[in-house]
């Protein structure tokens, strides 16, 4: 019914209520008409049979950067690409990109994806909800037949858990020296690089500058307890944390264990244990949400009977304020160094990665409120204590993050679980977005 003929049945008053109701349904439902949605059922299936590839025994998966499992569940993804009309290329970075031509070539395109690759043990939906809700999104506007102005690009980032390399190489953030770094799969970028079907020795040419695109959406789960507790549909990322990563390496001397009096040695692992627990007393000393986590940790020669020699392990620390991360790190350097004298060992720090702090663009938050206003979804602002792409895309354009909620606010484990109702809300709300996105379009 439109505006006229409404008018005129409040005019001539009401004829009868079920008319007036009928009238209302019938325009409920033309506004409901206007909102597209995406296939809920078939995102989710698509969800499930991700987690095929590197499926763990007790649930959950572990698709490692750079593994097999990895490159097979990216064969997988890019079969969906091309069910939903899309053409998926591999960059020289690695990543997996699927463009969408919109009516108007002299826009910039907007991005939108996430990351499939994941933690030792971690969970079905860390990266892959954004990732299956963006070429579903992509596939619904197709199959409804909604062409944006904007160019529509659906991306797959390679290696976001090892430190956002592939969204850091389109940045331009990503190191020469990083190049080098191991990955969990055991082997380096570089080769990882190589492995998934990019050229580490043309990187330049994934290279984005600041105004390239359009803007970039990505939808996540929260892999925190906030949503879930407070029984809100939708979270609206203020801003993500920064992270900074070092490998730690403590010097002793490895001795006989039965021979070496208590006073005379020089144990690596007993100051690497103060070492953990300074990090702590450190980052808990100060007000404030920062985190502090030494995640990894190496003992070696590592036989029962000799005083370890040296140990190796991980510093992490984040916060959305990057002043506050350097000065947490120059407390706990040294307090490492204090150790290192009363333990007769030495502390050497070797930078991991680095991921700077990102707000997000307050004028795509208030696309992402009345995409998820319009579908009637509660909204809550937050901040993302976990790291994403979104930060690297940040530096190049205005970004905006989703989050669904997750079930207990667990991650990074086998146990992380979102509801396909939660989902599905996601991924119409990242539609919702992406279209108003398209209709402002800044660049
Ligand atoms: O570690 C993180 O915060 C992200 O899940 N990669
Ligand atoms: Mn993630
Ligand atoms: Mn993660």
């Amino acid at each position: 019914m439109n505006r006229r003929d409404f008018a005129a049945l409040l005019a001539g008053g009401l004829a009868s209520a079920p008319a007036f109701a009928e009238s209302l349904g019938s325009i409920a439902r033309a506004s409901v008409r206007m909102a597209p949605r995406v296939d809920g059922a078939r995102l989710n299936r698509h969800l499930t049979e991700l987690s095929r590839f590197g499926a763990n025994p007790q649930g959950g998966v572990t698709r490692l950067a750079y593994s097999d499992a990895d490159r097979q569940a990216r064969e997988y993804v890019m079969g969906l690409m091309r069910d939903a009309a899309l053409t998926p290329e591999i960059d020289a970075a690695g990543n997996i990109f699927a463009a969408r031509p919109g009516r108007d070539r002299s826009r910039k395109p907007i991005l939108f994806g996430s990351h499939i690759d994941s933690v030792p043990e971690g969970g079905n939906y860390d990266g892959n909800v954004g990732s299956m809700a963006a070429i579903e999104v992509a596939q619904s506007l197709g199959e409804q037949g909604i062409v944006t102005r904007h160019p529509l690009q659906v991306v797959i980032w390679q290696n976001e858990e090892g430190g956002l390399y592939g969204s850091r190489a389109v940045s331009g953030q990503l190191t020469a020296e990083e190049l080098q770094n191991v990955s969990r799969s055991g082997k380096t970028i570089a080769d990882g690089i190589a492995f998934l079907g990019g050229d580490p020795q043309r990187l330049a040419s994934a290279r984005r500058a600041k105004g390239d695109i359009a803007g970039y959406l990505e939808l996540h789960i929260e892999q925190g307890g906030t949503l879930d507790r407070d029984h809100v549909d939708i979270g609206i990322v203020e801003g993500i944390v920064g992270i900074k990563q070092w490998e730690v390496t403590v010097t002793g001397f490895a001795n006989h264990a039965g021979t070496t009096p208590m006073d005379e040695r020089h144990d690596a692992l007993l100051a690497a244990a103060r070492f953990v627990d300074a990090v702590n007393k450190t980052v808990t000393s100060i007000p404030g949400r920062q985190v502090g986590t030494v995640g990894r940790m190496q003992a070696f020669p590592g036989a029962p009977n000799v005083i370890p020699g040296e140990v190796v392990c991980t510093l992490e620390l984040r916060d959305l304020d990057a002043a506050k991360i350097d000065s947490l790190y120059a407390s706990i350097a040294a307090k490492a160094t204090r150790i290192g004298g009363d333990t007769g060992t030495t502390f050497s720090f070797r930078p991991l990665h680095e991921n700077v702090p990102a707000p997000s663009d307050p004028r795509v938050r208030s696309l992402i409120a009345d995409a998820a206003r319009e579908l009637g979804l509660s909204t809550r602002v937050m901040p993302s204590g976990a790291g994403h792409d979104a930060q690297a895309m940040a530096m190049i354009g205005p970004m905006g993050m989703i989050f669904v909620p997750s079930v207990g606010g667990i991650s990074h484990a086998p146990k992380e679980l979102s509801r396909p109702a939660d989902i599905t809300n996601g991924a119409n709300v990242l539609m919702g977005a992406l279209l108003r996105l398209d209709e402002v379009g800044w660049a």
